[in-house]
């Protein structure tokens, strides 16, 4: 569920939070979320509640610069990856993982995704990983120093 995304940054900021539970059922009907599909996760922050998983990180990265750099450059490269990681390898994985975990892998349309996902999509970025531990961001070297940013506001 894609709330593991949010839970990690939270980790990595260092910042507070607090989960909470939504029932499965009557999600879609009359389910008064601040998720316009119905659908989880949503981030309250104060008397602010953000929806899209993509969004929730980006309004992290600017509570804690652990997830995103002041540079402009850099901020742009996190912005960048983020999308990237939504727009061009999640629109390719999610439809793989529904046919690979509910074992329909015989789907003309399963190898067609796999060379998409990995020929045209992560075959790509493998070049870059041997020379940073982390596409976008100083995230892993601020761990390996043991210094965390401090922890931003209430979440
Ligand atoms: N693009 C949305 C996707 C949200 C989404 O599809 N959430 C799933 C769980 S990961 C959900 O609530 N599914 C329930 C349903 O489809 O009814 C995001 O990144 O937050």
């Amino acid at each position: 569920v894609r709330d593991l995304r949010i839970r990690w940054a939270l980790e990595e900021a260092s910042l507070p939070y607090r989960v909470e539970t939504t029932p499965f059922e009557g999600r879609k009907d009359g389910h008064n979320t601040p998720q316009p599909f119905g659908h989880v996760p949503w981030l309250t922050d104060g008397d602010l509640a953000i929806f899209e998983s993509g969004a929730i990180l980006l309004h992290l990265g600017e509570m804690s610069e652990a997830l995103m750099s002041r540079d402009a450059r850099e901020r742009t490269e996190v912005t960048e990856w983020v999308f990237a990681a939504l727009n061009s390898v999640e629109m390719a994985s999610l439809p793989w993982s529904i046919f690979h975990f509910s074992s329909q892998t015989d789907t003309p349309m399963f190898p067609f995704l796999e060379d998409f996902l990995t020929i045209h999509r992560l075959a790509r970025i493998e070049p870059l990983l041997p020379e940073r531990e982390w596409l976008a961001g100083t995230l892993g070297s601020r761990h390996r120093d043991g210094r965390r940013a401090a922890p931003g506001g209430p979440v």
